[in-house]
């Protein structure tokens, strides 16, 4: 058989004893999240149909109106999770607390837990326009038999064991690592199937793609303005080309494809930065070391960051890893000048 047909389900079970811990639960993981992504995918491809786009009258943790798919899809994505029984815990940047799961019996056995951001760039839903589901997964830290405290979600990336994104673009893509490189797989929608489209994903050394909203630029640092100018001088390869959806996965997913690099800095209206470092900086920056490339927060490793509280932002500086390294060139030199 062919590399690009093989399917999700197939792949999984292939690379099972390649998982750090194979006792089966992380591949389990996995496919809950293959189905929960379908059940997303199928709702999303179906927003403007039914009476399901628009506000669904409530804020989240961050006081930001929650659309109704973002809603359908938290409860998608942690009904699944609990329903099979699979992980001990589960965080999501829609929820103020993290879920304590125990199973059926009222036992804490699984050692997993999960962080997801069920629908990341909502704001483009009712526009029609690609958003995403983020996923990180870790070991417990606290004893197996023990319900799931804090701790466990407070863990620094590094330890992260598994993650990924689901695109809901032109097509709906899962892509996932569990440390041993990123693979994308395909829905084909006719029959609900994730095939292998994207073996081996890699992000190109260097790129000529700057994602960044530019409509913050009197708001930002300095080095980030700096490197703004570089990437539009007409020198060498540049002008570089400014791209910028405003869906976190979809601008990742489109520089790990072509070459770029994606910021979102603080900016004086937003000192810690946007995205929030457990549900979507940790489990895109585990994607992008394992495609080759760079993840910090300008200054840091993003994966080494020690949280401290669920819903922490952090800046975020992610893509080719020529431009991450460039672009921290450029916020050092900005700072060492102040001094
Ligand atoms: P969300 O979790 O509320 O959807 O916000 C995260 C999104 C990212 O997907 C995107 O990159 C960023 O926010 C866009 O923010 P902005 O509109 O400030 O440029
Ligand atoms: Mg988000």
């Amino acid at each position: 058989m062919k590399e690009h047909n093989k399917t999700l389900g197939e792949f999984i079970i292939e690379n099972q004893a390649a998982f750090k811990y194979s006792s089966g639960e992380l591949s389990r993981i996995i496919n809950s999240i293959r189905l929960a992504a379908k059940v997303v995918s199928y709702k999303v491809s179906k927003a403007g149909l039914v009476d399901i786009i628009g506000a669904a009258g409530a804020q989240n943790i961050q006081g930001e109106d929650q659309q109704k798919l973002d809603v359908y899809a938290n409860e998608v994505f942690i009904q699944t999770l609990i329903n099979r029984e699979i992980v001990c815990g589960i965080a999501s940047e829609e929820n103020d607390e993290f879920i304590t799961v125990e199973g059926s019996d009222k036992s804490h056995n699984n050692k997993y837990v999960v962080l997801i951001d069920p629908l990341d760039g909502s704001s483009n839903i009712d526009v029609n326009v690609s958003v995403g589901t983020i996923f990180s997964v870790f070991r417990r830290i606290t004893p197996i038999g023990t319900p799931v405290t804090l701790e466990d979600f407070l863990q620094p990336g590094i330890n992260q064991v598994a993650a990924g994104y689901v695109i809901y673009g032109t097509s709906t893509m899962l892509v996932y690592t569990t440390g041993c490189g990123v693979n994308g797989f395909t829905l084909n929608p006719a029959i609900g199937t994730f095939y292998l489209s994207h073996p081996n994903m890699q992000f190109p050394k260097d790129g000529n793609i700057y994602s960044t909203n530019e409509g913050n630029y009197a708001y930002f640092p300095q080095g980030v303005k700096d490197y703004i100018k570089y990437c539009q001088v007409e020198e060498d390869e540049r002008p570089y080309t400014s791209r910028y959806i405003g869906s976190l996965v979809a601008d990742i997913h489109r520089n790990m494809i072509k070459g770029g690099v994606y910021i979102y800095s603080t900016i004086t209206t937003a000192p810690k930065g946007k995205l929030r470092l457990l549900y979507e900086c940790n489990p895109i920056a585990f994607i992008a070391e394992q495609a080759g490339g760079k993840a910090s927060d300008s200054f840091n490793r993003i994966m080494e960051i020690i949280p401290t509280e669920l819903h922490e932002r952090a800046p975020f500086f992610c893509g080719s890893y020529n431009m991450v390294e460039k672009v921290e060139d450029f916020m050092l030199k900005a700072k060492l000048s102040k001094y």
